[in-house]
């Protein structure tokens, strides 16, 4: 199957015909070839937004959501043949691959709704006979760059709020992940969108972002991705005086008291730490436990990792999928070295699994680190894979120190019984996502989703705090008093 970009509602082939291979991370075959499209492909396609684009402002904000609310239904319709389509070409297990399914179609109904609040507010005017209103008005064409761990979901959360607040929009999906976005691109089409109000251009970020960050008519441009890239892309944004969204890495932690449920705790970390073989951007990386409870919590967490399966998705019974591609394989694996180094214990994993049948894929065992000090590099960097560092703390002050101590600001936890502790750490740990008695991972799409630090720049994904990326606010005075009247100079009482 070759993948060519969706543009102006037509499949177009890129102007060169370069394409790169889809491969599928649990076993190695190629599962589709995608276009590498260039700047000229961004033009065309940014030209054809701008067009539909104008149209597309004065559908009414009620009228766009129908078409949001059809979206919803047909991916409810194809929820387990994008599963599993997910599955295949991300890695990620099927039940996790349902269950990102379904967060983008809460986020189609959820925006749908929205086209019938999008609440501006009115304000009492300091004149006389005039009317004050702030609405929030489209922006324009928006530019989304989206990364490959959530192809479906993160890719809802910019497009939906860009589609019902009035904008076009010009997507570049991760080269790893295209096949998704050429099934929300059918959906799209299936949907009735008009022409040019969804393109999708697939192709490197050096080639087709770039053109996007550089391009005069793209107004916005929402980016998940790595801090590494999302600071060029803030950069490059800053100088085309574009509003520039960014969600970057991680390094989120759960804490362990004393009086925490261990058996809790546990299935906690296991599920935030080794769910899509740690490659969420909320994903569980560090554990902070107190020292009263540390042998006995370690001794519980190792029991069940030994006993996760892991393989190939797509079989049901397996718990954590392949990583991404070899790269990763390498990346998470120079970690465990460098822990190592670093005078870290490895309790279990630290290897890649290359024996029959997995010897295809790309596959790492769920690793444990222990006696891990908090400024170590496995405990401050990034590694993006199934690997968990423990670190010893003494008092409940010490590990809200600890949690913060990172460079990142996108999820932390506590697993504590007592209130006062749960109120003064929701408090205090300076991440954009803070769960009580959870793990890091499980933001649901009715909340804002982001982070602080070197996480984030200040917006939000998701939830209502999403339209603020995608509209302007307009402030309307309306003065029926019909004469001169002047502001700061007319208004004595
Ligand atoms: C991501 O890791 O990039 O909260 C997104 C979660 C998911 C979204 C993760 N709902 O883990």
């Amino acid at each position: 199957m070759k993948l060519t970009n969706y543009v102006n509602g037509e499949w177009q082939e890129a102007v060169n015909s370069d394409f790169t291979p889809v491969l599928n991370p649990a076993t190695g075959e190629q599962l589709a070839q995608v276009q590498m499209s260039t700047a000229a492909d961004v033009e065309a396609a940014a030209r054809a937004a701008k067009t539909a684009q104008k149209k597309w402002a004065k559908v009414p904000a009620p009228k766009r959501a129908d078409y949001l609310y059809e979206i919803g239904r047909l991916m409810k319709e194809d929820k387990e043949h994008l599963a599993q389509v997910l599955t295949k070409e991300m890695g990620k297990v099927i039940e996790e691959a349902r269950g990102e399914v379904q967060e983008g179609i809460d986020m189609a109904f959820y925006m749908a709704g929205e086209g019938r609040r999008m609440f501006g507010e009115t304000t009492p005017s300091e004149l006389a006979d005039k009317f004050a209103m702030s609405v929030r008005s489209p922006i324009g064409v928006v530019g989304l760059i989206t990364p490959w761990n959530f192809p479906v979901a993160i890719a809802t959360w910019k497009s939906f709020p860009a589609i019902v607040a009035g904008n076009a929009f010009l997507w570049k999906p991760a080269t790893e992940t295209p096949m998704m976005a050429f099934e929300m691109a059918k959906i799209f089409e299936a949907a009735g969108l008009p022409p040019g109000v969804a393109n999708v251009v697939f192709g490197s970020g050096a080639e087709v972002g770039t053109a996007m960050i550089e391009h005069p008519d793209i107004k916005v441009i929402s980016f998940t991705g790595s801090t590494e890239t999302g600071r060029k892309v803030a950069e490059a944004g800053g100088r085309n005086l574009k509003k520039v969204s960014l969600e970057m890495g991680g390094k989120n932690a759960v804490i362990v008291m004393d009086d925490a449920d261990l058996d809790l705790a546990v299935d906690g970390i296991l599920w935030s730490a080794y769910g899509t073989a740690g490659q969420r951007c909320t994903a569980c990386s560090r554990v902070i436990v107190h020292k009263g409870i540390k042998e006995e919590l370690q001794r519980r967490l190792l029991e069940k990792v030994e006993m996760l399966t892991v393989g190939d998705g797509l079989d049901e019974t397996v718990k954590v999928g392949p990583v991404i591609n070899k790269k990763a394989l390498e990346k998470i694996h120079s970690y465990v070295e460098i822990g190592q180094q670093e005078g870290a214990k490895l309790l279990v994993g630290g290897a890649v699994l290359n024996d029959a049948p997995l010897d295809k894929g790309n596959y790492y065992a769920p690793t444990v680190f222990t006696d891990v000090l908090p400024d170590m590099r496995i405990a401050q960097e990034e590694i993006f894979g199934p690997v968990v560092s423990i670190i010893e703390v003494s008092s409940f002050e010490e590990a809200i120190g600890v949690n913060n101590g990172v460079i990142y600001g996108l999820s932390s936890s506590i697993y504590t019984s007592d209130v006062n502790r749960a109120f003064k750490a929701q408090r205090d740990l300076d991440t954009g996502i803070v769960y009580i008695n959870a793990g890091t991972t499980g933001a649901e799409i009715h909340l804002p989703f982001g982070g602080t630090k070197g996480t984030g720049n200040g917006h939000r994904d998701s939830g209502v705090a999403a339209l603020d990326v995608f509209t302007e606010w307009k402030s309307v005075y309306i003065d029926f008093s019909g004469k001169l009247q002047r502001a700061q100079i007319d208004n004595e009482i």
